[in-house]
């Protein structure tokens, strides 16, 4: 098979596992390790040690995986179809088939459905082997979601998935942004397909909304002050000037995508593992009184097979607790 048929049977086969866009980057040192390391030098990544600790793997694909010669790129949408309105069902909605009172917090998108790592990771997987069969010799992958030590939305754009926003997300011009990547590294050697250029122009609507300037730049994130890390990663408490700018959120933030124009007319997911249900986890507003009377075990029954597990009952309560002050200050 020639390299061209290799790169259109991954293209096919990605497309048809029902990833939304696919592309392919050659795998090597990236192009911008020295900004990463400036940016860990700058202690901009808070308490994210992991980051640190792998940052050498980070820059290089093939030290995840010797011998790589592709990094097969995949992106899957999970914007929802239902938008996160409290009646969309869920058990903190009621108590005794009451509705309870009290102010709500808000969950970002992509904790709404069943946890990415697991739905995406077992779609890459079965996509490596269909690949391996199909290509009919020996050939080395491995596959990564998230908490492999590889720069995903580097790979993403050196792949032609899409190019790194003002607001650091990556960005196809059709999808938008709300969707993950995956990867899988390979020793197949295949075509690399064209990066896209950037579609920001002058364009700052993420700049101008982000409510903490953790968007302290164009294209640039001191992760300190963003909601998503202050919520999701932070532990001990959370410095006391960010906490009236954190709003109602209490898990993630979605406000410099949200206002972004790429994400206005992108289609929903078509992954039903992403849409809200009665069942995963909670109502994407779910009610702060609730939260904070979570107990450990409350904690892991709600949220098992949900991404938001990452966060400890403790983070979850202090985070409920911020928005409930920011309600009761509103
Ligand atoms: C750590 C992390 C975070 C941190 C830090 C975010 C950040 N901007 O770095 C926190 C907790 C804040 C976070 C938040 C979110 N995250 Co996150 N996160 C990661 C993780 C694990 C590592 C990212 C990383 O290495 N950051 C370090 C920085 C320096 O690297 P970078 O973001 O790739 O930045 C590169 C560019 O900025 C570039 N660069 C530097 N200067 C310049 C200048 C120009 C002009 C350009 C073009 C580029 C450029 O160089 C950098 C290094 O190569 C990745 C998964 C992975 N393994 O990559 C997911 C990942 C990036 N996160 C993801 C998501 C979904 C989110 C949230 C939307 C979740 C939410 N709703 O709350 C938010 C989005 C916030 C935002 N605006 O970025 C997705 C993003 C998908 C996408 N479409 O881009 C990823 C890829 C996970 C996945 N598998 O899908 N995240
Ligand atoms: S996720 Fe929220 S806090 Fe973080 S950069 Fe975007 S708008 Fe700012
Ligand atoms: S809001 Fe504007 S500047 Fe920010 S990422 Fe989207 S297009 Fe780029």
């Amino acid at each position: 098979m020639s390299i061209e048929e290799r790169s259109r049977l991954v293209r096919g086969l990605a497309l048809a596992a029902g990833f939304d866009e696919v592309g392919i980057a050659p795998a090597g040192p990236v192009g911008r390790a020295a900004e990463l390391h400036a940016w860990l030098a700058a202690g901009r990544h808070g308490e994210m040690d992991y980051l640190r600790r792998h940052r050498e793997l980070r820059v290089d694909p093939c030290k995840l995986l010797p011998g790589a010669r592709s990094v097969i790129v995949v992106a899957q949408q999970y914007r929802q179809t239902r938008d996160g309105r409290p009646a969309s069902g869920g058990r903190a909605e009621r108590a005794g088939g009451e509705m309870l009172p009290g102010p709500r917090g808000r969950i970002a998108r992509y904790a709404w459905g069943r946890d990415y790592h697991r739905v995406l990771r077992r779609k890459l997987m079965a996509l490596a082997d269909e690949l391996q069969a199909a290509i009919g010799e020996p050939i080395e992958t491995r596959v990564c979601v998230d908490t492999a030590p590889i720069l995903e939305r580097e790979a993403g754009a050196s792949a032609g998935v899409g190019w790194i926003g003002k607001n650091t997300m990556l960005i196809h011009p059709r999808l938008g942004s709300f969707f993950f990547l995956g990867e899988i590294v390979t020793t197949l050697e295949l075509r690399p397909t064209e990066a896209i250029t950037d579609h920001c122009r002058s364009c700052h609507r993420c700049l101008d909304a982000c409510p903490t300037r953790a968007l302290d730049a164009p294209y640039h994130m001191d992760a300190r002050r963003c909601i998503a890390y202050l919520t999701i990663e932070h532990r001990g408490p959370v410095p006391a000037d960010l906490q009236p700018l954190m709003g109602d959120w209490v898990y993630g933030c979605d406000i410099c995508q949200d206002v972004c124009p790429f994400n206005a007319k992108a289609s929903p997911t078509r992954e039903s593992a992403y849409e809200l249900s009665d069942r995963y986890p909670l109502p994407p507003r779910p009610l702060l009184s609730e939260l904070r009377e979570w107990t450990p075990e409350q904690h892991a029954a709600q949220l098992a097979g949900s991404a938001m597990k990452r966060a400890t009952p403790d983070m979850l309560r202090r985070n409920a607790a911020i928005a409930a002050g920011n309600a009761a200050a509103r």
